[in-house]
């Protein structure tokens, strides 16, 4: 079977949609850092419709901070995938074609960094995950000791953490005198743009104050809220995609219907019309992103600890377990008490829409991936929920029910636990080892009576 790549394009049958414009003429204008699915399914796909809508030289060199499959998968495709929607039983295929190349990080990170100092370069955009950031998730603060950030501030000139590159890039960009790209962050932090430039902020300092100072002055960081569900890509999916196409796709992604993108409205130069391509460009992201966070990754994570404990796979199967439709319904109706009226935001059709959403049989999303990186996650997605809504005087059952079982999984897991934090966990033994995990429950929290009575009455 012939691979995916410009001289196969025109062969495809006709209902494979293609990109509407060449290619190989796209000129680029953004830097993405860890091409993953999400960024293929999401980013990269709105970048398209908004160059199909609007033009511009709105390309995109990705770039892979770890592995070299991503550029195995796409540069021999001339950078084409393409992105497999799945809505129950239905299935269609969109030829992305706005990735130029995709560069190997660890390989020549040098080239990496030039490329963001580029003059042509308006926007480095990131989804690198949450623990690619090497903070501390209770605070947001930059984690100095992460041995990323270490060997980075030792060696700048050749980084191998994403804050390490990003600011090698803007110091150049700033040598170079021309005026520095927006930096986009796309991952599920809370509150991810001031994030970003927090953790910018504190990695230059520790470089050099004036870098630090330059970066604060000049530097656009609009924060995000980013969504679609974009499950790994398996053997299976390649070969139904194949099966329609008719072409082998090793960059295939797989994804649902929905999309959405809400950004803040911040930018320090140009970007693409992803306003015309269905994004949300909004003066304040965060009732947005606190709702997503808290109710649908907040859900997601309760069933991936909770359904995995039960002996489901796919979230798609948790959801459809009555005890655990019913738990997802009570978290999402905790965590919406705790976001107020925000006008345009209808969260009881936000909640059925999700439970809609999770219930795509399509969709094969493995409870096991959603649970990974849980040290990570826990603060934005269940912490802030139970924080709010103690103080507020009521009690937050289902959240701190889903805390529970994330200590069941990592004790389950034991040496298997995926979590930069894994070494720490498997090593704690009662609720009180856990509770002194600061980097994940913070100061607070575990002084708080009511919440540690909920959390060891489930624990025991
Ligand atoms: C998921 C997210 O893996 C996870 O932790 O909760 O990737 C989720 O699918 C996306 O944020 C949906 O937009």
């Amino acid at each position: 079977m012939n691979r995916l790549s410009r001289a196969t394009l025109a062969a495809l049958p006709a209902q494979v949609s293609r990109p509407k414009f060449d290619s190989a003429k796209l000129a680029p204008g953004i830097v993405h850092l860890g091409c993953g699915a999400f960024h293929r399914a999401h980013q990269a796909w709105y970048t398209q419709r908004a160059v199909e809508i609007a033009g511009g030289d709105w390309g995109i060199v990705g770039a892979s901070l770890r592995g070299k499959d991503v550029p195995d998968q796409l540069n021999p495709q001339d950078g084409l995938y393409g992105v497999l929607v799945l809505d129950g039983a239905e299935r269609r295929i969109e030829i992305m074609g706005v990735i130029g190349e995709v560069l190997h990080a660890p390989s020549d990170p040098a080239a990496l960094v030039v490329r963001i100092g580029d003059k042509t370069t308006r926007i480095v955009s990131t989804t690198v995950t949450e623990k690619g950031y090497c903070h501390i998730p209770a605070t947001g603060d930059l984690d100095a000791k992460h041995p990323d950030i270490v060997a980075d501030l030792a060696n700048p000139e050749r980084p191998r953490s994403a804050i390490g590159i990003l600011v090698a890039g803007l110091a150049r960009a700033r040598d170079a005198g021309h005026a520095p790209p927006t930096v986009l962050c796309c991952d599920n932090l809370p509150s991810n743009g001031k994030v970003v430039a927090k953790l910018a902020a504190q990695y230059a300092g520790l470089r050099d104050a004036k870098l630090r100072d330059w970066i604060e002055r000049n530097v656009a960081f609009p924060c995000t809220m980013i969504d679609r569900i974009v499950p790994a890509t398996t053997e299976d999916d390649r070969n139904t995609a194949a099966a329609i196409s008719g072409v082998e796709d090793q960059g295939l992604v797989v994804a649902e219907p929905f999309a959405q993108w809400v950004i803040e409205d911040k930018f320090g130069g140009p970007r693409p019309a992803w306003d015309k391509a269905g994004a949300q460009i909004v003066p304040d992201v965060a009732p947005f992103e606190r709702a997503k966070l808290r109710l649908l990754n907040g859900a997601h994570s309760a069933l991936a600890y909770r359904g995995l404990a039960k002996g489901h796979t796919t979230v798609a199967e948790a959801i459809a377990d009555p005890e655990l439709l019913a738990a997802t319904r009570a978290l999402m109706k905790e965590a919406a008490a705790t976001q107020g009226k925000t006008a345009g935001l209808d969260l009881d059709a936000y909640a059925d829409a999700l439970c809609a959403r999770f219930a795509n049989r399509g969709i094969r999303h493995r409870l096991i991936q959603i649970a990974m990186d849980g040290s990570q996650k826990l603060p934005q997605r269940l912490l802030g929920t139970i924080s709010e809504t103690l103080a507020a005087g009521r009690d937050a059952p289902e959240a701190i029910k889903a805390v529970a079982a994330w200590i069941g999984h990592v004790r389950r897991e034991g040496a298997k636990l995926q979590d930069p934090l894994a070494a720490t966990l498997t090593g704690l033994r009662g609720l009180d080892d856990f509770l002194a995990c600061e980097a994940v429950f913070g100061k607070d929290l575990p002084k708080n009576e009511k919440f540690v009575a909920a959390l060891r009455a489930l624990v025991q």
